[in-house]
């Protein structure tokens, strides 16, 4: 019997993109681990991903195209052939152009891969071509990734294994313990050599615990604390005026804001001690190299861009970016960006029509979008109804009589039973992608290891189907995932040589390659793509889009859509970040990570339960006046007073019906369209 290796890539939201090796026999997947030859990986995988074959193989694994023969929602569904689901989805769109125009067809999508070819190139060409509405993507980082990219001009980022030069680390509102794994390893080899970590979330998360310092200010003010230590480092003279003078646009004007933000007043909005302002003002001062690291949990708030914007400050401040071991750790986006002409095809395509921000779905549903009204969607890699804010509205939306809704899903998600139309996915192990890190500069080639389960499609199969059936003729909505590969490739190649030498050819033969970019150390050759060349504190961009040009703080606060049931004194925060053994709604039907990440459950600080007559391990009533869930409480000091935790993902068909996402806000933060999940206004009650 022969054993094949293949070797692949992780395609979930994850900064790692670790290197897999599949073994197949007889066109079985059999044994499933981390690539000992991927430099991230080295051999070893996250506990999310490691049972892999149990998601592969699950038994409620989607096998054939459904028809809707109940209501909406029943869960009562007939089998039918692709050839019926097409001609059924093109019958129903054409009837919806011909009234409406094609920008009535919402094509949804997100990160359940985050392949070139089967999340990026699907998420352009067919629809820009048959002239659907645009989707604005901003659910995850917009924010961050605006004011990174307006104040550095790119997103870069230091090599993981840099941080072994770091004298201090600040691991600021992300938890690397469980969101960017491979991180770890190298963070720890530090520590044990005398590097200093500080983790800054009001949560005591599985990161802070391995902390030296753990800081828990209220959620949604880290702009003002970064502020607050900027003062602090000024007023002492622990800056690096000659640095800010030779590499910064804007310094006489942050340093006049910085007189806003005294300790005492930043103690005030943060609820961290003045003392340990000042503390850790100095620490940060004078511990270099010093290196912050971010990640997009932190900025899911109202004030996200400009907290984003005020910690983008303080490496500039001390003169800490393009330093070994310091500067600023976010995102690697930024060495290497996809030709747009040759992802999107606008040339060949419609002008764009108008855009739908994702976070906004339920109202969009709902009537907030009209001219034309949203009569279809269509939902490929990414479960709305679990996964998007204010999830009453999104649920309500997708119950619409007169909506057609299609679902391209390998399960039966919340999001999938509201469809008129099921169409069965492929997992990673069934298709061909190439993924690119946003954690790091490893580019790697995901060679299918066992043939679809049956009749399950890529995406970007089912695009080509769609396209036939809609008549369109163009070649490059019919070529094969390695066409569509060494296309973009080449073209991305022309400008940007981080991808010379390296070939379809070649990525396909040795599985994983390093980009080629220089300096090293980002910034270290103290060039800033920005417009002045240099890091913007004063960014005339945000000036020009009526937006506060220096970072600051602004008391945005959610109101919990308080409908006046709710005494605001008695409103709690609910953070819902990262679970461990999920990302997002990805594996959180997988019954041994399911086991092990517990039952649905809430973190309330012992004060806050006891004002409400909350025991530990029972039952509450988290609610406000867009919706309520039910959750397990847990009493603990692990969050701060005012704020509770729960983790996201929660497939709300396993429990009651419902999780978290139906309190979350759909209010767009104050930049880039940005969701708002964590600034959150909720109420507890015992059940
Ligand atoms: N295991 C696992 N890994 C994942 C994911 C997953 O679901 N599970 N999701 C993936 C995705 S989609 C993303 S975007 C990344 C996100 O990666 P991270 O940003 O690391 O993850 P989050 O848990 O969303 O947020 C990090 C922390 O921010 C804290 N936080 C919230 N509000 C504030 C605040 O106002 N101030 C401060 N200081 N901290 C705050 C939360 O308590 C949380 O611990 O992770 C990816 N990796
Ligand atoms: N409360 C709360 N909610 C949040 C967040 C939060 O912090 N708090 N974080 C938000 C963030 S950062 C993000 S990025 C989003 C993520 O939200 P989503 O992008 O929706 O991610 P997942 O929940 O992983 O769902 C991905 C779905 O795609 C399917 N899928 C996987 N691969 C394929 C494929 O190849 N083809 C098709 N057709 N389907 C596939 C999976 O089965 C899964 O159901 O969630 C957001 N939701
Ligand atoms: S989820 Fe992240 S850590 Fe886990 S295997 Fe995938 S890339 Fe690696
Ligand atoms: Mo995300």
């Amino acid at each position: 019997m022969t054993l094949l290796k293949v070797r692949g890539a992780c395609p979930h939201d994850c900064p790692d993109t670790c290197g897999l090796i599949t073994e197949v026999e007889n066109g079985r997947a059999v044994n499933f681990y981390g690539d000992p030859d991927h430099p991230i990986t080295q051999g070893w995988l996250c506990a999310k991903v490691r049972p892999y074959l149990d998601h592969v193989y699950h038994p409620d694994r989607l096998t054939q195209p459904l028809r809707r023969v109940g209501p909406k929602g029943s869960g009562q569904w007939q089998p039918i052939t692709w050839g019926e689901a097409m001609g059924e989805i093109g019958a129903r769109w054409r009837a919806i152009i011909a009234e409406y125009g094609a920008a009535a067809i919402l094509p949804y999508s997100y990160s359940g891969t985050l392949g070139l070819v089967q999340m990026s190139v699907c998420n352009g060409r067919f629809w820009n071509r048959l002239g659907a509405s645009r989707l604005e993507r901003s659910i995850c980082g917009a924010a961050a990734e605006f004011a990174v990219e307006a104040t550095l001009g790119a997103r870069r980022t230091p090599r993981y294994e840099d941080v072994a030069h770091s004298k201090l680390v600040i691991v600021w509102g992300h938890n690397p313990v469980s969101t960017a794994p491979h991180f770890m390893p190298h963070l720890k080899d530090a520590q044990r050599s005398g590097t200093q970590l500080v983790v800054i979330d009001p949560r005591r998360t599985r990161t802070a615990k391995g902390a030296d310092w753990h800081i828990a200010p209220k959620p949604n003010t880290d702009g003002a604390l970064a502020l607050g230590l900027a003062h602090v480092i000024v007023a002492e003279g622990l800056h690096d005026e000659a640095w800010l003078a030779a590499h910064t646009a804007g310094w006489p004007e942050l340093r006049a804001r910085l007189a806003d933000y005294p300790p005492d007043r930043v103690a005030a909005i943060t609820g961290v001690a003045e003392a340990d302002i000042v503390k850790l003002a100095r620490l940060y001062a004078t511990t270099q190299p010093a290196l912050i690291k971010i990640a997009d949990g932190l900025q899911r708030h109202l004030n996200g861009g400009q907290t984003v914007r005020a910690i983008c400050a303080l490496p500039a401040l001390t003169g800490q970016y393009g330093r070994r071991g310091g500067g600023l750790a976010y995102s690697a986006s930024g060495y290497l960006q996809w030709d747009s002409a040759a992802l999107n095809k606008w040339a060949e395509c419609p002008p764009p029509a108008r855009a739908v921000n994702m976070n906004r779905l339920g109202a969009a549903l709902l009537g907030e979008v009209s001219d034309p009204p949203i009569q279809a969607l269509y939902v490929f890699g990414s479960n709305p109804a679990a996964i998007a804010p204010n999830a009453g509205q999104v649920v309500a939306g997708l119950q619409r009589e007169d909506l057609f809704t299609v679902v391209h899903e390998l399960f039966m998600t919340d999001t999938a039973v509201y469809a008129d139309i099921v169409l069965p996915a492929t997992s990673q192990l069934e298709h061909a992608d190439l993924h690119k890190a946003y954690g790091h500069t490893v580019l790697a080639y995901n060679t299918p290891a066992i043939p679809p389960l049956g009749e399950s499609k890529s995406n970007w199969e089912v695009m080509g189907l769609l396209a036939r059936e809609m008549g369109l003729t163009e070649p490059w909505l019919y070529q094969r995932a390695d066409e569509v590969i060494d296309e973009v490739l080449q073209a991305t190649a022309v400008t940007n040589p981080a991808l010379a030498d390296i070939t379809l050819d070649r990525l396909k033969a040795e599985g994983s390659i390093e980009l080629h970019y220089e300096p090293d150390v980002p910034f270290a050759d103290g060039r800033f793509p920005t417009a002045s060349g240099k890091v913007e504190l004063y960014s005339q961009l945000m000036a020009d889009l009526g937006l506060d040009p220096l970072p600051g703080y602004a008391v945005r606060e959610d109101d919990g859509g308080n409908d006046g049931r709710f005494a605001p004194e008695e409103a709690l925060n609910l953070l819902t970040g990262a679970a461990h053994h999920f990302v997002t709604s990805s594996f959180a039907n997988q019954p041994g990570l399911l086991a092990r990440e517990g039952e649905p459950c809430v973190e309330i600080h012992p004060d806050d339960a006891a004002r409400r007559g909350i025991g530990q391990g029972e039952m509450v009533v988290v609610e406000n006046g867009r919706g309520w869930c039910e959750l397990r409480a847990i009493v603990t000091d692990a969050v701060r007073p005012g704020v509770l935790a729960s983790p996201k993902g929660r497939w709300g068909q396993l429990g009651n019906g419902r999780n978290v996402n139906w309190t979350t806000p759909d209010a767009l933060g104050d930049m880039a369209g940005q969701s708002t999940f964590h600034s959150n206004r909720v109420w507890v009650r015992k059940v």
